[in-house]
């Protein structure tokens, strides 16, 4: 049975510490979905649109991941593309409550598709959208903690 994983976030814009997940990730499942959902605590600088398209930028030397966006809840559209797994990130303890809380709630809207961790790279333990988004504000170099596609439209944001 072919493997179909979604990779669910804000991306708000997409790090380097999502992207070695997303990388790591599809060396395990056969298909990724990396899926733009808005997270309702946050509020973005990017469009899901921007989102997208960086998402789309960063991924294109990986073959077996399409990206796409979603403005409903994310286990119903787990169901809507027969995936089996949700495909999530962690980073630090701080990571542990907050997924545990989503991941109990997706498994009581639909116990069949299972959560699947993986942990950080020890160098993006602490990287993070929203502190890259605020020392970016700042003209710091972020350049090692985001693709170059995603520097650049930081630059671009905040100039
Ligand atoms: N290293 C490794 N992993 C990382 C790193 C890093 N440096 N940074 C982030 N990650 C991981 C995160 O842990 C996460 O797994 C993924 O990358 C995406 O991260 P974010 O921050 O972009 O995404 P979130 O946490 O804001 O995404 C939350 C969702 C949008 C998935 C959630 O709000 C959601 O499911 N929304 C849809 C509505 C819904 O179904 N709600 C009910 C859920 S209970």
């Amino acid at each position: 049975m072919t493997k179909l994983a979604i990779c669910p976030g804000s991306f708000d814009p997409v790090t380097n510490g999502h992207l070695d997940i997303i990388q790591r990730g599809a060396r395990i499942f056969d298909h990724i979905i990396v899926a733009v959902f808005n997270n309702q605590s946050k509020s973005p600088l990017f469009s899901v649109k921007e989102r997208i398209h960086l998402l789309e930028e960063v991924t294109k030397d990986l073959p077996n991941v399409t990206i796409d966006s979603n403005a409903g809840l994310l286990i119903d559209y787990a169901k809507e593309q027969n995936a089996q797994v949700i495909l999530r990130g962690l980073r630090a303890v701080s990571d542990f409550e907050y997924e545990m809380q989503i991941t109990s709630m997706n498994r009581k809207l639909d116990e069949n598709i299972e959560t699947f961790f993986m942990m950080t790279n020890n160098q993006y333990s602490f990287l993070s959208s929203s502190m890259v988004k605020e020392v970016a504000k700042y003209n710091a170099d972020v350049s090692d903690l985001v693709p170059k596609e995603v520097e650049k439209a930081l630059i671009q944001k905040y100039k």
